[in-house]
């Protein structure tokens, strides 16, 4: 049908007619009924290996070691390389892919923000990633029907189960929950029933609705997979007032606990450049386990 200038939908009639412009129609319906879809040549065989080069040579000075694609046998399970965006010109192209993006806008309107970009850097060994949704990445059950973040994963090597491909649950978007530990096996007599992996070449993208269960199986072969993370939000899920990178100096003294510098973001993790989330994680877990009031990151 022709899409009008509705009243009712204001927004969506426009985003609509961009996705249907795009050649993406069959993907929000696969989007809409399973949680997630393949986008086959979203990155030419040009982007692909620009790209999976570049995270290399940067995955090789962050880890302080030379990695082998082909035959890595060190680099054991999946190391996170974070904050992508401007280490080369070429990441901005997967952010504003014309073959992705409309998806996105539908899922998180066109105020969306871009959450992070990074790689999920993974050799053999390990459980792989464990299925999780990503909207439970922060927020609490149930979840919203809507997305309130969205992911656009490009395969920049093939994917195949064996080679750590990304795992999928199809529907569980409608399960507005985390998977429990028995639902988020990937492997042996742990793998959850339901699972599925994406098997497609490098070059395709995988987009998915926050809620939908996914993980990464356990790579059983040598060599890396590469993949590349574009990850996005809605815009209110950030605060009103920027009151993180403002607090002025002295504001917090004579505080007796930290609850106020918390509300203002003192640790909080997202918001991370080059150092990633880790070591932020395993600070907040410090804090709890010694009860220990942080009162600003330093
Ligand atoms: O390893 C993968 O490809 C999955 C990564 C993932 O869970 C994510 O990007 O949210
Ligand atoms: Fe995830």
């Amino acid at each position: 049908m022709e899409i009008g200038d509705w009243t009712a939908t204001p927004d969506l009639n426009e985003i609509y007619r961009e996705v249907r412009a795009a050649g993406l129609e069959s993907n929000l319906a696969e989007l809409e009924a399973f949680g997630f879809t393949t986008i086959p040549n979203a990155l030419s065989a040009e982007q692909v290996s620009a790209m999976r080069d570049r995270i290399l040579e940067i995955s090789e000075s962050r880890l302080g070691k030379s990695l082998d694609l082909e035959t890595e046998a060190d680099h054991a399970e999946v190391a996170f390389i974070p904050y992508l965006l401007f280490k080369d010109p070429i990441f901005k192209q997967a952010v504003v892919n014309p073959k992705t993006l409309p998806l996105i806008t539908y899922l998180l309107g066109r105020h969306c923000i871009l959450s992070s970009l990074g790689c999920h850097l993974k050799g053999p060994g390990g459980r792989g990633l464990l299925l999780h949704s990503d909207t439970g990445n922060g927020a609490p059950d149930p979840f919203t029907p809507y997305s309130v973040v969205a992911n656009c994963n490009y395969a920049l090597t093939d994917y195949t189960e064996a080679a750590g491909s990304l795992a999928m649950v199809p529907g569980s978007h409608r399960h507005f929950r985390q998977p429990t530990r028995w639902e988020s096996g990937l492997d042996g007599n742990q793998r959850y029933e339901h699972v599925i992996p994406i098997e497609v070449p490098a070059g395709t993208a995988i987009v998915w609705h926050g809620n939908t269960w996914h993980g990464s199986f356990p790579r059983k072969v040598p060599g890396l997979r590469v993949n590349l993370s574009s990850y996005y939000c809605r815009e209110f899920i950030q605060p009103q007032e920027d009151y993180r990178r403002n607090v002025p100096e002295g504001f917090l003294d004579g505080e007796t606990d930290a609850r106020l510098a918390r509300l203002l973001g003192a640790d909080l993790i997202h918001g991370w450049t080059d150092e990633g989330p880790l070591k932020l994680y395993a600070r907040r877990r410090e804090d709890a386990a010694e009860r220990r009031p942080r009162t600003w990151q330093s």
